[in-house]
């Protein structure tokens, strides 16, 4: 797409047109030739050229579009993932792809050297975790095709989600509060976040040091969208950290460099458990342990990570105890818990209706992932600012679920509309709509998927 072009409406929201498809069906065919496009054996690659290995919460989110389309895939990428599953339950966030040639992604295999690890598969993953959808996709990729094979497929993930959330409780509750802590920003799935600026500036590490490397993504996206050279020599310190540790999680709050509790990778901790008590249900299990368990990390999150003054839930860096100041988009996703108090959900909704996120049931501008009125929202530049499909995608479930069906559906034209206007693209400008980074992106293309079945 581009920018300058004539607005149009689709699905009532104003875009910048160039030729995406014009019709609903023609949007559909776009997704699905995405992911088909995108299959890769037992998994869905996120994009054939700046992720060409399997990442853990993309599958989840692709295995809920794939359940519309072909769902036996849905299966394979939830079961193909959870095969490298560590012996402590820690599912990582990225799968090696063997066949793939040395360099194929920066940093590879040889950086992260987990077979050096105890209990690792016999692939090559990293040795860090994203955000636990899995429990959640699972359950909709169920509901959706509610079949034999869907039934024995979520008998076999069941132990496994089971065991994910085990190892998140048990090993990574650093502060002892009921919340988990991610240990590098490359857990949140929001890379250069600036929420992460303020815990990131105490890791030592200068620009320089990447100029013994050779960064991947650059190569095939424009640097000016991409985190810095400066974020990248942080985000290779605090793996390093962790590596030589082992990546044992026992004793991380004497010297990690980084520690804080999200407030995204809380709240889909807790609705992890509201799914896992639904497919306990499904499966014959008892759902009691996961509603107790779901209703605890809410009351937790509540507790630690909602700011009253800001009226938004903000990550706590563990190293101060102390709230981040930057209000972004993760601050809103904690609306996704069914069970999230009246106060802080129509707290969120305030939030999310104010100029810095302009949800509305008309929107004018796509949401972005940081606060459009603050002085460092940028653009152009990854989590900074652009819009992803995936936190909207997560935010609209929230306000259906708190009682606000046309907001979230005038997100959901606005999310259709972007992909209309500029297609499969893996963020898109929060002004103009226009499509940045990956021009084939699968999660995009899923969770279209999923928005354009209701
Ligand atoms: C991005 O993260 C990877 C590192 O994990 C990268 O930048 O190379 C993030 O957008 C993350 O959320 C996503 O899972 C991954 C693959 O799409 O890319």
């Amino acid at each position: 797409m581009t920018a300058g072009a004539g607005p149009t409406r689709l699905g009532g929201t104003a875009v910048a047109r160039t030729g995406g498809p014009a019709d609903l069906a023609g949007l559909r065919r776009l997704a699905v030739d995405t992911l088909d496009a995108n299959w890769e054996h037992d998994h869905t690659v996120p994009s054939r050229t700046l992720y060409p290995h399997q990442w853990s919460w993309d599958s989840a989110f692709i295995a809920i579009g794939l359940a519309h389309v072909r769902p036996d895939r849905a299966w394979r990428e939830l079961t193909s993932l959870f095969r490298a599953q560590w012996a402590d339950g820690r599912v990582p966030h990225i799968v090696f792809n063997p066949a793939l040639r040395v360099g194929a992604y920066f940093p590879g295999p040889e950086m992260w050297r987990s077979a050096n690890a105890q209990g690792t598969p016999d692939v090559d993953t990293s040795g860090l975790v994203q955000p636990p959808v899995h429990a959640l996709a699972a359950l909709l990729a169920y509901r959706r095709a509610p079949d034999p094979a869907g039934l024995a497929a979520l008998r076999q993930l069941y132990p496994a989600l089971v065991a994910q959330q085990r190892y998140l409780a048990d090993r990574r509750d650093v502060a002892g509060d009921g919340l988990v802590c991610i240990v590098h920003p490359w857990e949140s799935g929001l890379d250069n976040s600036p929420a992460w600026d303020e815990p990131m500036a105490a890791v030592g590490a200068e620009a320089a040091v990447m100029r013994a490397y050779r960064r991947h993504d650059t190569a095939h996206a424009d640097a000016a969208h991409r985190p810095t050279d400066l974020d990248y020599a942080r985000y290779l310190a605090v793996v390093a950290a962790y590596r030589d540790h082992g990546y044992d999680d026992r004793g991380l709050a004497e010297g990690h460099p980084f520690l804080v509790e999200c407030p995204l990778f809380n709240a889909a901790f807790g609705a992890a458990e509201d799914a896992l008590a639904e497919i306990a249900v499904l499966i014959g299990h008892d759902p009691g342990p996961h509603r107790a368990r779901a209703a605890q990390i809410t009351e937790a999150l509540v507790r630690r990570l909602y700011d009253p003054d800001a009226g938004t839930f903000q990550p706590r860096d563990l190293r101060t105890d102390r709230l981040v100041s930057a209000r972004t988009v993760l601050g809103l996703t904690p609306l996704m818990l069914p069970d999230l108090p009246a106060r802080q959900a129509d707290a969120l909704v305030v939030e999310a209706r104010s100029a810095r996120f302009g949800l509305a049931r008309h929107m004018e501008r796509p949401l972005p992932t940081h606060d459009r009125t603050a002085p460092d929202f940028e653009p152009l530049r990854y989590w900074r600012g652009p819009s992803w499909l995936n936190t909207g995608w997560l935010i609209r479930r929230g306000l259906l679920a708190h009682g606000h069906p046309e907001l979230a559906a005038g997100l959901r034209r606005s999310m259709i509309g972007l992909v209309a206007g500029a297609g499969c693209h893996e963020y898109f400008h929060p002004d103009t709509g226009v499509g940045l980074g990956s021009p084939a992106f699968s999660w995009t293309a899923a969770l279209l998927l999923d928005l354009l079945a209701e």
